[in-house]
């Protein structure tokens, strides 16, 4: 069997079926790069929410905290007030959507996770808060740690690394030790190279180019590069909104390579493609 169909499998525990996985993102913040304050209030969050599980988002990935480049922190209160009213109210329109929060506070974690969240979308990789490995021991649940270099406010200054690919995936590897060690269930592990995150274009393409490097620790890989600011470096196209078929080309790439879970803006976009490259990849289609 090949590198993307086991990981394929792994993913099985949290989805319908087997195959890639969409994380559709949902930012309940006034600032994200792309889609600042379009869903502040709950009943846009639950409109916008309801599309992307219509267009075959598996997870929704809930953040209430923008983390793009020269972003300010909020307080976790101000976070958890964003966050909780659109999972609640997204699970009372949608009982069966899987949510996942986008956050590295323990308290918000454990706010969203009561309130019906499944998944902990940690970009500190628990670095930021050192109760978040005991929420989720406790909860179980799964729990995405992601590589970054610096903080939000100032990595993309002037990211550097002797190999990033290397040093990417030594971070993961330490990181899903440090998980386990502290009770986190490896089933529970994805990780993450964190496009964009302290990574220049060079970096950035070097990780999805060598993706198979960050495949081979055996954890299943979501790839965030969606509507990115290397995509118009290397097209031109400023506008995030535009930048579909960029991301789009390192969705297909990065599923080729071994990566399962996608965490897009665009659902329906992504998911065609993935749904082509699948049958492309998998003689299992009929
Ligand atoms: N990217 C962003 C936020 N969270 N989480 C993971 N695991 N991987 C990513 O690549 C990732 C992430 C940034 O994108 P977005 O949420 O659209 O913007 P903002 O941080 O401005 O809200």
């Amino acid at each position: 069997m090949g590198r993307t169909a086991r990981n394929a499998d792994r993913a099985w525990t949290w989805r319908k079926g087997p195959g890639p996985v969409v994380v559709g993102i949902l930012n309940v913040t006034p600032d994200s790069f792309s889609d600042g304050g379009d869903f502040l209030d709950p009943e846009a969050a639950a409109e916008h929410a309801a599309a992307l599980l219509d267009e075959g988002a598996d997870i929704l990935d809930v953040g209430g905290e923008s983390t793009r480049p020269g972003s300010d922190r909020v307080s976790q209160e101000e976070e958890i007030g964003r966050v909780v009213p659109v999972v609640e109210r997204i699970l009372s329109d949608r009982p069966e959507a899987v949510i996942s929060v986008d956050t590295y506070r323990s308290g918000t974690a454990t706010a969203a996770l009561e309130a019906g969240a499944k998944f902990v979308n940690d970009v500190t990789a628990f670095r930021g808060d050192p109760s978040m490995t005991s929420v989720i021991q406790e909860a179980a649940c799964p729990v995405i740690l992601m590589h970054m270099q610096g903080e939000p406010k100032t990595m993309q200054k002037e990211p550097h690394y002797e190999d990033v690919v290397r040093e990417v995936r030594d971070f993961l590897a330490e990181r899903a030790e440090y998980a386990v060690w502290a009770g986190v269930r490896p089933e529970n592990i994805i990780v993450d190279p964190g496009i964009g995150f302290g990574k220049n274009l060079q970096h950035n393409l070097a990780l999805l180019r060598n993706l198979d490097a960050i495949v081979d620790l055996g954890f299943p890989v979501l790839i965030g590069a969606s509507r990115k600011s290397f995509i118009e470096r290397i097209t031109g196209v400023q506008g995030p909104r535009d930048r579909v078929s960029g991301t789009v080309a390192t969705t297909v790439l990065a599923y080729e390579r071994g990566a399962t879970f996608f965490r897009v803006h665009d659902v329906r976009a992504n998911r065609e493609a993935l749904a082509v490259a699948e049958a492309v990849l998998h003689t299992s289609h009929r």
